[in-house]
């Protein structure tokens, strides 16, 4: 985008905005998170406001009189922008603009600032820029007058009004290049899954809440040197590595896009492709922190966009991490899951039991073959050493015996 905007940047200070549309809902933990998020992407969160109604104003978000409240509070606390906790219309972001005579901002917004600033490889920023320009996009139409501030976010001035005009063919030419770009990256993917199917190595996709320390865990497992951090949505780009489990058998881990609530469908739709890893693995591993107060909403976000993803009928293995961190320990349940276990990715507490779960999993998939191989077809038995898990081996007068488990995919081969 830096091409594309002039760019000043600016010491932020935001309010935030949420609207409580029933009292057990969870607007407070919303914007708690909201905080984070907004940190994360560079602004110092001055003050909040909870509106109670029971839905969101359709042209202006909140209503008039929490309008009033609400420039009282920027001018009271030198604010520069204040953010909305749901992702606008665009007329509710002119409309608020106008009113308020301030910078206007979404949840969406921010999220996008953040995978913005986040992505390194080419599809993660292909797949932001994109995301990106639709939001924008749609927020370009018929503006005039707030045009200096629009789109703009932390940090950022929005594009000039001269500017915009030129800009909304340009978006659209370069949604469509991006487009197409996006489309290669897909086609490189889908020949590297091919690739890695037909090799018969088995995937377990490594999903869970943002900051839940799924980077943390494939690190210590394979020693991948992924980015682990405190902050929200550290890894936007899927990292695979091999893990070796003690049986000799291999699995490929998959480290993936947090997940987070109001996950911005415009990223959902960009990062298809990425996030559509768990769609193509064999196994879950859902990474949850167990030290969070948040674990519950947590676990329900994740379930409920896997479903969107149609990510369904996979074999789930959750997992409660950060134990090093949990004083009282509970009873941790997740009736979702197959198999449930406790760890800590950091001190490495309940990993090897991990690996055997895997490991029993593995078997699972996998079809138990007891024969006899004549000497010349000892070919075939280095597939299964590769491939499966040689339980027993025996050289034998009439050929070698052989105890093994194989996955589906290659009984044909070795059973013949
Ligand atoms: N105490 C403790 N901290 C942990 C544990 N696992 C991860 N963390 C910390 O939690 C933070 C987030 O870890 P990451 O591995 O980056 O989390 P992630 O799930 O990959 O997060 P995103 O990539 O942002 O979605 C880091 O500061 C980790 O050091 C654990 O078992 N115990
Ligand atoms: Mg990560």
């Amino acid at each position: 985008m830096a091409d594309l905007f002039d760019i000043e940047k600016l010491e932020e200070k935001v309010i935030l905005v949420g609207v409580s549309t029933s009292d057990d809902d969870d607007t407070m933990e919303s914007l708690d998170e909201l905080t984070d998020l907004a940190s994360t992407a560079g602004a110092v969160t001055v003050g909040r406001i909870i509106q109670n109604r029971e839905q969101v104003h359709p042209g202006t978000y909140i209503g008039k009189g929490k309008i009033q409240e609400l420039r009282e509070m920027v001018y009271e606390l030198s604010a520069t922008g204040v953010i909305c906790d749901d992702e606008l219309s665009p007329a509710q972001l002119r409309n608020l603009e106008q009113e308020l005579d301030i910078k206007v901002m979404d949840r969406t917004l921010i999220i996008l600032d953040i995978f913005a600033a986040r992505a390194s490889t080419s599809e993660g920023k292909i797949q932001v820029e994109l995301a990106q320009l639709k939001y924008r996009l749609a927020r370009l139409v018929g503006l005039r007058s707030s045009l200096s501030r629009l789109g703009g976010g932390i940090g950022t001035r929005g594009p000039g009004e001269k500017k915009l005009e030129m800009d909304r063919r340009l978006i659209k030419d370069r949604i469509a290049q991006l487009g197409r770009e996006l489309a290669d990256v897909k086609r490189h993917r889908e020949v590297v899954r091919m690739k890695r199917s037909k090799n018969q190595t088995l995937v377990a996709a490594i999903v869970g809440y943002t900051n839940a320390g799924k980077s943390t865990l494939l690190n210590h497992l394979t020693d991948a040197k992924v980015l682990e951090e405190d902050k929200l949505f550290a890894t936007l780009d899927p990292t695979t590595r091999m893990l070796a489990l003690n049986g000799g058998q291999e699995i490929l881990l998959t480290d993936t896009v947090g997940f987070i609530r109001k996950l911005p469908h415009h990223l959902i739709e960009a990062f298809r492709s990425t996030l559509e890893e768990a769609k193509y693995a064999d196994i879950i591993l859902h990474v949850v922190d167990a030290s969070n107060t948040q674990m519950e909403k947590q676990m329900f976000v994740v379930y409920e966009t896997l479903a969107n993803l149609g990510v369904t009928d996979k074999t789930v293995v959750t997992l409660f991490n950060k134990q090093d961190r949990v004083i009282e320990k509970e009873t941790l349940r997740d009736f979702k899951a197959d198999k449930t276990l406790c760890i800590s990715a950091k001190t490495g507490e309940g990993l090897e039991e991990l690996k055997n779960i895997l490991e029993q999993i593995l078997q699972e998939k996998n079809i138990l073959i007891e024969r006899i191989y004549p000497y010349a077809d000892a070919g075939l038995i280095q597939l299964i050493r590769k491939y499966g898990q040689l339980l027993e081996e025996d050289y034998r007068a009439e050929g070698i015996y052989v105890k093994a488990y194989v996955p589906m995919e290659i009984y044909g081969n070795v059973t013949g």
